[in-house]
């Protein structure tokens, strides 16, 4: 008993979880299990022998004895918290600790588990048996407890009957580490329970379609999402669905597109295009787009790639070209429905103004590279929204939308490569915006709880991530102001444009200036380097008027609806066939204006909303099932805060049990019998006996509150005690026979 009653560490805000000097004299006296780190970044669980000074002897598992510096040793949890189904339960909250729990847990195909409010989700890479209506209808009534998305899904519609409020499922985590598939598993659970109207058959059927048009094989991820998706599904009074609706954001729209095109990657074992293609065509039969529109659906896309084959030839020794009217030039103009003529002219030449006089320029090779490529990469956008567009009609047909809603939101994660772009750079600030959002959600809630159980809470502040946020949304001094304005300079460069971020940025602590056109972004994940090169083309996003009055020339009424739309985006719509000096286009957003904006109404719709949060976590690098990497896992962890998230509320009182439990459990151990009295006086006088110090635990209305820690050196005495008392028993048979 004397090990509970030592001394306890003082918990302060910033402390991981105990160093093991910290509790040295409890250390020595039990051989408690600790962790210790292997030359390899892994962690293994060893058992201290003895202790003196700061050295410790810790036996390993392969029979290993090892003299280690007492201070590398991280305290393990008794083994009655293996796996368990929440982290906020380990006693010792510490990464090694969570990468345990999480990987005993993998490794019994149990991908979910809890970190406190946070759903986290590991990638199995294979079929595992935890779906399908059995499981659905056993989550519905409540008999499986245990992580799920569908238990995600049931509270998020279950707290929207109860209060009304609109509800949001937010899913995260790095690219292939299982977000779309998790939306879509959340997704069936709401089709089954809301189901009956015949729209949710619709609602499904809306994956295929945009997985086929906006989704592309990628390094890390074979379907890879390339655009971020927010599905709103509406409710009716009786609890069936009614309507939906889709919005995307930022396309990345040169990466499917190159894939298909130039990427000499035609198959991806065990997928079958055929199949897949029909399955796409009855999708699109199922929200309602015309055989007719299909086929100029399809015709688009042909567009798309045969204009990847139209090439130039020199026509001059200016460097200035025409097209070269083969094949692919003649099947681009049929499928668009224009001249092959205008085809050629928009595709090697510009009308200017200069003065007053109109002129038409020859366009250089690279010049008609640029244009034909960004002509595809236009046609490929408006598809994609067209098709959007569709589904959206489709899905909310004669349904008065009710404002009982539940969100989905799948977007990409962090991404941070050797070398990061425009698109890194937007996603990247997407995830600042939605991380801002998780911190301070999950941590009003948590300080909620405290609150309702009467416990004594000084608020505690949370150092979020807002001062980045801030070195991207400032004005006009951010980095999305900076790299607008240079965009509207005609002489702007990716070079200016670098310089420009160095002489008004490097003393942001967010920031850092590097070599060349580089620059640092320190982001809530880690600190990405981005390069410059292309962010100025990429924000401008122009497509030429005389490409857009091409689509407007059209016969077809899809190039038509292509080309307004692109007039519209316009701030300024330019009317009339004549450019300014320059080059330059219609006033038209920039790419980061319309993002942001578009990231602004996205927040503001889930800030009327309850959060349900979900973080994928990819255990391996190679799509394979069995793998759990320590290191990749730890690093995912870390990135998308979910240790900080259990940390937080660790700061707080994390673990929770109400006095009947802990009287229950622990009542045993009193000195002086106590059996009579009620559960809060047992517990109190549990507290007492142990020492337990007032700072360490709270007494609320029906439950005790813990901070880190204290349940496992009670539960230790407790195990030690049962322990003790059969050893005594057996010695006492052996004294009798
Ligand atoms: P992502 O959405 O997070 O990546 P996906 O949801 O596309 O990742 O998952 C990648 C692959 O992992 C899928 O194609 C499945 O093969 C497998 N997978 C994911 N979750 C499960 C699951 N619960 N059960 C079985 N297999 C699964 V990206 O879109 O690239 O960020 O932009
Ligand atoms: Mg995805």
């Amino acid at each position: 008993l004397d090990a509970a009653t030592a001394p306890l560490p003082s918990v302060s805000k910033s402390n991981v979880g105990h160093r093991w000097s910290d509790i040295t004299s409890y250390a020595t006296k039990k051989k408690v299990q600790s962790w210790f780190q292997l030359p390899n970044g892994n962690w293994e669980l060893g058992r201290i022998m003895s202790t003196s000074g700061m050295e410790s002897v810790i036996s390993l598992p392969a029979g290993k004895v090892l003299k280690v510096n007492s201070d590398s040793l991280i305290p393990a949890n008794p083994d009655i918290l293996d796996g368990v189904d929440d982290l906020m339960q380990l006693s010792y909250l510490n990464e090694p600790s969570v990468l345990f729990n999480l990987q005993y847990r993998y490794n019994q195909d149990m991908i979910y588990t809890k970190a406190g409010p946070v759903l986290v989700a590991i990638n199995p890479f294979k079929k595992v048996p935890l779906y399908g209506n059995n499981y659905i209808e056993a989550y519905k009534n409540k008999s499986i407890e245990s992580p799920h998305v569908y238990a995600i899904a049931d509270t998020a519609i279950r707290e929207m009957t109860r209060d009304e409020v609109n509800q949001s499922i937010i899913i995260s985590g790095e690219s292939g580490a299982g977000k779309t598939e998790t939306a879509k598993i959340a997704m069936q659970y709401l089709a089954v329970l809301g189901g009956g109207s015949g729209i949710e058959y619709e609602i499904l059927k809306t994956n295929p379609i945009l997985e086929a048009f906006g989704n592309a094989k990628t390094l890390r991820n074979d379907n890879s999402s390339r655009f971020g998706k927010l599905i709103e599904i509406h409710f009716s009074e009786t609890g069936k669905i009614s309507g939906a609706k889709i919005q995307t954001f930022l396309l990345e729209k040169s990466g499917p597109m190159c894939r298909g095109r130039k990427s000499n990657c035609y198959s991806i074992p065990g997928v079958d295009d055929a199949e897949q293609f029909h399955i796409v065509k009855e999708a699109l039969d199922v929200v309602h787009v015309s055989k007719e529109d299909q086929e100029s659906v399809f015709a688009m896309l042909a567009v798309v790639l045969w204009l990847g084959n139209v090439s130039f030839t020199m026509i001059d020794n200016e460097n200035h070209v025409e097209a070269v009217e083969d094949e692919s030039l003649i099947n681009v103009a049929n499928l668009i429905g224009c001249n092959i003529a205008d085809l050629s002219l928009a595709l090697s030449t510009r009308k200017m103004r200069v003065g007053n006089d109109n002129i038409v320029q020859k366009l250089t090779l690279s010049q008609a590279i640029e244009t034909r490529d960004a002509l595809a990469k236009s046609i490929y956008a408006c598809l994609f929204e067209w098709l959007v567009e569709q589904i959206n009609k489709s899905l909310a047909v004669g349904k008065k939308l009710t404002g009982r809603s539940i969100s989905i939101l799948d977007i990409y994660g962090f991404e941070s490569f050797d070398r990061n772009s425009f698109e890194q750079f937007c996603i990247n600030y997407a995830n600042e915006r939605l991380q801002q959002h998780f911190n301070r959600h999950l941590f009003k809630l948590e300080q909620e709880e405290y609150v309702q159980d009467g416990i004594d809470w000084t608020k505690v502040d949370f150092d979020d991530n807002q001062d980045c946020l801030h070195l991207f949304e400032k004005k006009p001094l951010g980095l999305l102001s900076l790299l607008n304005e240079e965009s509207t300079f005609p002489n702007g460069t990716d070079y200016t444009f670098a310089n420009k971020l160095k002489q008004h940025l490097n003393s942001n602590p967010c920031f850092r200036g590097e070599r060349e056109k580089a620059f640092t972004v320190s982001h809530f994940a880690g600190e990405v380097t981005y390069d410059t090169t292309g962010f100025l083309e990429k924000n401008r996003d122009l497509l030429h008027l005389d490409s857009i009055q091409l689509l407007s020339s059209s016969s077809c009424h899809l190039p038509q609806a292509f080309a307004s739309n692109m007039l519209n985006q316009s701030e300024k719509p330019v009317v009339g066939p004549l450019h300014k000096a320059g080059g330059a286009d219609s006033q038209k957003l920039s790419v980061a204006t319309k993002f942001k904006g578009q990231l602004f109404q996205l927040m503001q719709r889930l800030e009327s909303t309850t959060p349900h949060f979900i973080r994928c976590i990819k255990p391996n690098n190679f799509q394979s099932p069995g793998s759990y990497e320590q290191g990749l896992v730890l690093q995912q962890l870390r990135c998308c805060g979910v240790l900080e998230v259990v940390r937080i509320s660790r700061s707080g009182f994390p673990t929770r049990m109400s006095h009947q439990k802990f009287a229950s459990r622990y009542g045993f151990l009193l000195v002086e019998n106590a059996a009579e009295q009620d559960p809060l006086s047992v517990s109190v006088a549990i507290l007492h006996q142990f020492n337990i110090l007032p700072e360490m635990y709270q007494v609320g209305y029906t439950k005790l509150f813990f901070r880190t820690g204290q349940i496992g050196v009670l539960e230790d005495t407790r195990n030690n005690t049962l322990h003790g008392i059969l050893r005594v028993q057996s010695c006492f048979r052996g004294y009798r026979a």
